[in-house]
């Protein structure tokens, strides 16, 4: 079936699509079925219960940052809808939820007292998803750093590394005795090199160099803070941290574009997996990169790779790369030498511009497990942008998301079939929401947000997903 095609009724679709789940079966049971968004991106109440502002804060008022100036001011005010919006998620069967915890709501100013109001609403937010049988998966950091910290250097400096242990020690000791998954970053390739080279993401700078340096802290501060949930959180607590992998393929067998695989991998895949479980930099990231190498003391590498309990695996699409002769090098950001090529006959793409290629997961999910060993793999995020269009009613027709769903969920069937260690499937995301420099252009959710009147409508691949959720054994 061309997916391409005019969005059509979800009642014409074949059953596998339409809600039935005769999907590849396979799945383990406890397979976490869930959904995922994050705090910036949700929340709102940016001002309130003493929230301080963090460096996204201060980015999405820069004039042109973001689409139409909008910023995360309100988002889908979840701070004010969350029993409604953890209501919805026990609707759709979800058995998880992974969320991210805003440090400035907590940590007011990175350090020192802690905001009480700002750590209640987490651990109501917790009590709430354990009373409805949902696993609280934690993300510790999901990019807004309190703007105090920024203002002392941010993840330029090594003291922000020791901030973060010590922040990741005053939630887990207030919810360590009721959340067991716990992730520390979420793609650290992006704060740092949408962040600090491609100026795209917050603090917005343009900076390779520095983006290396800031990448460095940002494992290093994943390491200490490995270490010390370790030492708080009680036996059988899951540790790990979400990494954004694209499978790289290349457009022909020259030479160069093989030698261009290479380096797009190194630049986009490896650049934080092989610090984190091989104690090591890819020998040709820096080069690469055209940088020197980040400011490494001694026992750096060794905190880094403080063993986890999970790697996790965020996936949208792919990469399709071509060399091209290095002195014509149309470089693509930050790797010379190769350009992605973004637009293939034939293939379809989400509102994103993203390729649509669910193989691309099995793939990823396959080399981790047999090149890095992974105790486990959770898939942290995986979901799609399409144009939705909502007229009024109790539901929202987006059978291409359907289809993306099945899919990429088919992937991981075939994933586990060859013996990968998965634990689980968070679907980006829960809701429409503020999707960064796109503002709420882009619409991800399984659920609807109407941003005027903020009522939520589950979309035709929410009910489709509930249903699937539904038939998989518990
Ligand atoms: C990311 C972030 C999410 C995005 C999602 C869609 O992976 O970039 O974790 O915050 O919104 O991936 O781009």
């Amino acid at each position: 079936m061309s997916i391409t095609g005019r969005p059509q009724d979800h009642r014409s679709l074949p059953a596998s699509l339409a809600g039935g789940s005769d999907l590849a079966g396979g799945f383990p049971p406890g397979f976490l079925w869930g959904a995922a968004t994050s705090a910036y991106q949700i929340e709102g109440a940016v001002r309130e219960d003493g929230r301080a502002p963090s460096i996204w804060d201060r980015f999405v008022i820069r004039p042109g940052a973001i689409f139409q100036g909008q910023t995360g001011d309100v988002a889908a005010d979840h701070y004010h809808h969350m029993e409604e919006d953890v209501a919805l998620m026990a609707r759709l069967n979800l058995r998880a939820y992974r969320f991210s915890i805003a440090w400035p709501r907590v940590l007011p100013q990175g350090t020192g007292p802690v905001n009480e109001r700002g750590l209640a609403f987490y651990e109501r937010l917790v009590d709430t998803l354990l009373a409805r049988g949902i696993e609280p998966l934690v993300t510790l950091y999901h990019w807004d750093l309190p703007a105090a910290l920024e203002d002392r250097g941010g993840w330029l400096v090594r003291d922000t590394a020791q901030a973060f242990a010590e922040y990741a020690e005053v939630v887990a000791r207030r919810l360590g005795d009721r959340v067991r998954w716990w992730i520390t970053q979420n793609e650290p390739w992006c704060s740092s090199y949408l962040g600090y080279a491609l100026g795209i993401h917050a603090p917005g700078m343009h900076d390779k160099q520095l983006a290396v340096t800031v990448g460095h802290h940002i494992l290093l501060s994943h390491g200490l803070a490995t270490q010390r949930l370790r030492s708080v959180l009680p036996h059988g607590a899951q540790i790990g941290i979400a990494l954004d992998f694209y499978p790289v393929y290349a457009a022909d067998e020259r030479p160069e574009t093989l030698q261009a695989v290479e380096q797009a991998d190194t630049f986009r895949n490896r650049w934080f997996l092989d610090p984190l479980f091989r104690a090591e930099y890819p020998t040709s990231l820096f080069s690469v990169l055209g940088v020197a190498p980040p400011p490494v003391h001694a026992d750096d590498l060794a905190v880094i790779a403080t063993p986890l309990d999970f790697l996790g695996v965020n996936y949208y699409s792919r990469m399709l790369v071509r060399g091209v002769i290095a002195s014509s090098a149309a470089s693509s950001p930050g790797s010379p030498g190769y350009e992605v090529i973004e637009r293939i006959p034939g293939a379809a793409y989400t509102d994103m511009g993203w390729e649509i290629f669910p193989e691309g997961l099995e793939v990823i999910l396959t080399r981790l497990h047999r090149e890095y060993r992974p105790k486990a793999l959770l898939v942290t995020e995986n979901g799609a942008a399409f144009e939705d269009h909502w007229h009024g009613g109790d539901s929202v027709h987006d059978w291409q998301r359907i289809h993306y769903l099945q899919t990429h969920i088919e992937a991981l069937s075939r994933a586990l079939a060859q013996q990968v260690p998965l634990k689980g499937y968070m679907v980006w995301s829960l809701l429409d929401n503020f999707e960064w420099a796109f503002g709420y252009s882009k619409r991800f959710g399984l659920v609807y947000v109407d941003y005027s009147t903020q009522r939520r409508i589950v979309k035709d691949s929410g009910r489709w997903y509930a249903s699937f959720i539904a038939a998989q054994r518990r």
